[in-house]
């Protein structure tokens, strides 16, 4: 390849659930694309977060974390889109937490060792591991599981190591043209990313079983040159669900929404008007025509 020459490729991370992959694709990018949280199974979607610099355009695709539990259709498809993002990208990067490793990381190992693509296991969290003398030995033990391109230890929260990172990606992307315009960030609309930051919200603040049998679908969403109207219906499975997602005479629900509104404003540069109603569809995270319109179907790049 000739020295000079513009790279550009598509970059998987790829990773079990909670791991940071959501968190480390916006801090590439440098801007919140992927939403996060500390519950497992977050992100549902396969989503691009596009970085280009002057000699190179970095097509970062988040994936869902890859688990074993497929208790519907809907675990079904996320683990697809993580399946599916390993066979189709330039090179991978293996996400694992620098607490441990699990069976869930092993089963991932398995899928990536049979797409044969470049892998880069990147160890994240180390922020937590106060302990280097513990950290050391487990970089070693991982490291050996598989003839990784290389071993990074980073913490995506913080920053750290990123610099190293981007130079060993770049370096292993093909030699090719932009395919996006160098100011695209994402390829997903404000319209998916305003649904996105509002289960977000709900995801933070309820409890353990509401945010996994909840999605958000926009009904309208119609922008001004100042202002956005956005309405939007978070569906549930359960009438209890309803109840608890409205919360206490609406609170639950108004403080969502207004944390919502604010990223949004905040994104958009614009004044936004959020409306949320919550609705119940039993049996629509297994049921292949609710996830179709509701946004899950299978999508390709
Ligand atoms: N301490 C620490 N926490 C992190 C770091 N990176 C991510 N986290 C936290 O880990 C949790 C999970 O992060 P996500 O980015 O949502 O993880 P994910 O891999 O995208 O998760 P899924 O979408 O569920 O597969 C969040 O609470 C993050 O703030 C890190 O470097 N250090
Ligand atoms: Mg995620």
């Amino acid at each position: 390849m000739a020295e000079g020459e513009f790279r550009c490729g598509y970059i998987g991370l790829v990773g079990r659930p909670n791991v940071g992959k959501s968190t480390l694709l916006n801090r590439m990018v440098g801007q919140k694309i992927s939403i996060t949280s500390r519950k497992p199974q977050t992100t549902r979607h396969r989503i691009l977060g596009i970085k280009t610099t002057d000699t190179a355009q970095m097509i970062f695709v988040d994936t869902p974390g890859l688990h074993k539990a497929e208790k519907n259709r809907m675990n079904r498809f996320m683990n697809k889109a993580a399946l599916t993002t390993i066979q189709d990208v330039d090179l991978i990067l293996f996400m694992i937490d620098a607490g441990k490793w699990t069976g869930e990381d092993d089963t991932v190992l398995d899928y990536i060792r049979r797409s044969r693509r470049p892998v880069i296991l990147l160890i994240n969290k180390v922020d937590r591991s106060k302990d280097k003398a513990t950290l050391l030995p487990f970089i070693r033990e991982v490291s050996e599981k598989y003839a990784f391109t290389d071993v990074i230890p980073i913490s995506a929260r913080q920053g750290d190591n990123l610099e190293v990172l981007e130079e060993k990606i770049t370096a292993m992307l093909p030699a090719s043209p932009p395919i996006f315009d160098p100011e695209q960030v994402t390829d997903r609309s404000m319209r998916f990313i305003a649904a996105e930051s509002i289960r977000e919200k709900l995801m933070r603040g309820l409890g353990q079983e509401v945010p996994y049998q909840l999605t958000v679908e926009i009904e309208r969403y119609r922008e001004e040159k100042n202002f956005i109207q956005i309405n939007a219906v978070i569906w549930v499975e359960r009438d209890n669900q309803k109840a608890i997602v409205i919360g206490k005479q609406g609170s639950r629900l108004k403080e969502a929404g207004t944390q919502a509104r604010k990223e949004l404003e905040k994104m958009t540069d614009k004044k936004v008007n959020l409306e949320l109603w919550v609705k119940v569809r039993s049996g629509w995270l297994d049921d292949e025509r609710s996830l179709r319109s509701l946004g899950y179907a299978d999508d390709e790049f």
